[in-house]
């Protein structure tokens, strides 16, 4: 298996820590974000939008970083990564709810209040960052509720779900998410980051 990733990006740090969690024999391909590396007309026929994470099994070709997440978990048997029950259905839920509220306005916060400055594109739209920061306080707010009466997202062990969610903490602190009142986030982090393969991918936040 192939995967196309850059360390940097919060959905590469989803499928390379599910691969390297289950030991999965991947081959990894850094891609740059600055050289052209997603626009060439061979990685375009992988994935037409031009984004990564990305990923080939033979002729198989995936993208979307949450269907790639259980792509690889299906690799093996032995995880609780990807149950093979109706706790899948939980599992997609939080991942869903990741991709359309948790993820999507702390995108928007980092890329105001860190990326803007990591590439030189100016100050911080302080509307942008208010409106982002509501959100992330209200979604935060069920999150932590969830995680007063659980470990983990689903179930008693790690899953899918965890890394999804959680992929969007790796800036937190460089990018001022409005996260540090939300204690029950704060420990189901510390106890994600006990986990090698999840520590080991932590983005170097410069
Ligand atoms: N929903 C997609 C989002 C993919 C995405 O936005 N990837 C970013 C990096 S985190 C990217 O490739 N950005 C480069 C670009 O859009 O040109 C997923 O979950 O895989």
């Amino acid at each position: 298996m192939d995967l196309y990733v850059n360390l940097l990006s919060p959905n590469s740090r989803k499928v390379v820590a599910v691969a390297e969690h289950l030991g999965l024999d991947v081959t990894t391909h850094v891609m740059d974000f600055g050289n052209g590396d997603l626009k060439t007309p061979e990685f375009l026929a992988i994935n037409p939008n031009g984004k990564i994470p990305a990923l080939t099994d033979g002729d198989f070709k995936l993208w979307e970083s949450n269907a790639i997440m259980a792509y690889l978990a299906s690799k093996s048997d032995n995880s609780s990564l990807w149950p093979k029950s109706d706790a899948r259905y939980d599992i997609m839920r939080w991942m869903n709810w990741e991709l359309a509220h948790w993820g999507r306005w702390i995108s928007t916060y980092g890329f105001e209040t860190f990326l803007k400055k990591m590439f030189g594109m100016g100050d911080a739209d302080p509307k942008v960052v208010e409106e982002a920061g509501g959100f992330i306080q209200r979604f935060g707010a069920v999150l932590d509720g969830h995680l007063a009466n659980n470990n983990f997202l689903v179930g008693d062990a790690v899953t899918i779900a965890d890394f999804a969610v959680a992929s969007h903490l790796g800036y937190r602190i460089a990018a001022g998410l409005p996260l540090d009142s939300f204690s029950n986030i704060l420990a189901w982090e510390a106890r994600l980051n006990e986990i090698p393969a999840w520590r080991n991918s932590t983005p170097n936040a410069g």
